[in-house]
């Protein structure tokens, strides 16, 4: 029997002598040459960390210390010493995914393959284990001289090189390949820092390492101290706008529970997901606008991986004057394609302070609650509720005359209810609601949308693949013959203007909309 045979858990690699290490090497290596050959796979990335691997094993104790890949493309080693042996069926259904997976292990922790992401995963993780006071726990990432060329990585490194007491390993796999060989300067750089590589050199520096990680979080207590106010587990991160979001007074009486990181909503939304793997609930508040930046960090890392992180996206909708780089029209579109992501998008601040509260309790998912710019609209009470729909008013019409239902999303109330109004007064029964969770579409929604002879939805961003145009496609699904007018902003760049001005130019004036729900339902009139 070989020595890889003898491995079921990374305990197991602790007993072995350097003798045995210098074997198990030599039978992981033939094991992966023989066995990707068949399944194909990545073989070269594999056979460039065996030592490193083992190391990392030996040295850390996984699922306690967290062990991050970078791509995760290299993760057989880990997969092998973490009692995944059968690799007949790797990449195939039921088999081994050619990644990590947390569904086939605790000591996978990453599954997102996009490169460049782990230094953020860690950071987070490492933030997490720091404020909850598991001074024990080490976050060791793997990444590439590939991965390391990615921005991400490099947001990342800005944070944790700022960060003090944190126990967080950084290991470059420098091999001077990415797919192709590395290209850059950085790649230039790192040929010269390359040392050799070996079993015994890289288990006596792992253990300088541990020696040298520096005393345990000094601020956990203090933190502690949060859960007397009720905010339990949460943790606020902003991309360089800690003032503009509003989280100054916030950051005054929790200042290590709030985290700054930069110019880098990559790496907020990221970190954010590791913090929340770790047992934190990260509150990331930035302008709509930006969180365009982040999109494959919300569906890959905080979506795919059901993290419990809310998105508070502040000057949702037009913006106006700052012009077209900073109108937030996009979160809707963008954010309706995120399996699993819950969006509310509250009319005034009653239904904000409620949105939040549910939304820090969503921990499996991510949530996302977006607000316009300026003072919000003063409270605009529900007249009913249908199954968590309100409807913010009821029409009444002579039997026969058509019914139109006016679905508001967000800071679009007061013109549901303007609309509304102008519609009643050309005789039509009316029904103006809000939804306040816009994402998924509410099932209570459809069933009320197949209670009307017409559905006008208005939203604040842009009209194509927005909420409108999700309702839709649902009621249609669903088997309802219904028609759903979408109404929002147009899909195009819009110059500086106050959003008066802009809501008049785009027809999003309730005098507008009535003219085009009464055109749509009578094109002859
Ligand atoms: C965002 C993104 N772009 C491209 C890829 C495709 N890709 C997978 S591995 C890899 C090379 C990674 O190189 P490196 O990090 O040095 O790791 P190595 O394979 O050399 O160990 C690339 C480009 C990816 N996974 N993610």
């Amino acid at each position: 029997m070989g020595v890889l045979a003898r491995i079921a858990t990374p305990a197991d690699l602790r007993r072995l002598t350097h003798a045995q290490v210098r074997s198990l090497s030599q039978e992981i290596r033939d094991f992966l040459v023989q066995s990707v050959s068949r399944t194909g796979g990545h073989l070269g990335p594999n056979l460039g960390v065996v030592e490193l691997t083992i190391a990392i094993h030996r040295v850390f104790e996984s699922p306690r210390d967290t062990i991050v890949f970078d791509t995760g493309h290299q993760a057989y080693v880990h997969k092998l010493l973490t009692g995944r042996q059968d690799f007949s069926a790797l990449r195939k259904r039921g088999g081994l995914s050619g990644y990590p997976s947390r569904a086939e292990s605790v000591h996978d922790v990453v599954e997102n393959s996009h490169a460049s992401t782990a230094l953020s995963w860690a950071d987070g993780i490492a933030k997490a284990n720091a404020i909850l006071g598991h001074r024990d726990r080490h976050v060791v990432a793997v990444i590439g001289d590939g991965a390391l060329t990615g921005g991400m990585a490099w947001e990342a490194l800005n944070n944790i090189a700022a960060s003090q007491d944190r126990r967080l390993v950084i290991i470059v796999n420098d091999n001077g390949r990415s797919y192709a060989p590395t290209i850059g300067g950085l790649a230039h750089h790192l040929d010269t820092l390359r040392t050799t590589q070996g079993y015994e050199h890289l288990l006596t520096w792992g253990k300088r390492t541990l020696k040298r990680s520096g005393p345990p979080g000094r601020f956990a207590y203090d933190a502690l101290h949060g859960l007397k106010k009720g905010i339990k587990d949460v943790v606020a991160i902003t991309a360089a706008m800690l003032a503009p979001v509003g989280l100054a007074p916030f950051a005054a009486e929790f200042p290590e529970r709030t985290f700054d990181v930069g110019i880098a909503e990559q790496h907020a939304a990221t970190s954010a997901a590791g913090m929340a793997f770790a047992g934190l609930h990260p509150v990331v508040a930035v302008y709509a606008t930006f969180l365009n930046r982040a999109f494959d960090q919300i569906l890959m890392d905080v979506a795919l991986h059901k993290a419990g992180v809310t998105f508070v996206l502040d000057r949702a909708g037009l913006t106006g004057v700052d012009g077209a780089s900073h109108n937030g029209v996009w979160d809707l579109a963008m954010l309706r394609i995120v399996p699993g992501l819950r969006l509310a998008a509250p009319r005034d601040e009653p239904t904000l302070r409620d949105a939040l509260r549910v939304a820090v309790d969503i921990d499996d998912a991510p949530s996302v609650v977006r607000y316009p710019k300026g003072a919000l609209s003063a409270t605009i009470p529900a007249v009913d509720e249908v199954d968590g729909v309100d409807v913010l008013a009821r029409h009444e019409a002579p039997v026969g005359a058509p019914s139109v239902l006016v679905v508001s999303i967000g800071s679009m109330a007061g013109t549901a209810l303007a609309t509304g109004e102008l519609l009643a007064a050309h005789g039509l029964r009316v029904t103006v609601v809000d939804p306040r969770w816009a994402l998924p579409v509410p099932s209570a929604l459809v069933k009320l949308a197949g209670e009307h002879d017409h559905v006008v939805t208005l939203e604040d961003g842009v009209v194509d693949g927005g909420i409108g145009s999700l309702l839709a496609q649902r009621t249609r699904a669903a088997g309802l013959r219904v028609p759903v007018q979408p109404i929002g902003v147009p899909l195009a760049f819009l110059g500086h203007a106050s959003t008066e001005q802009l809501t008049t130019d785009l027809r999003l004036q309730p005098q507008d909309i009535a003219r085009d729900v009464l055109t749509a339902l009578d094109p002859a009139r």
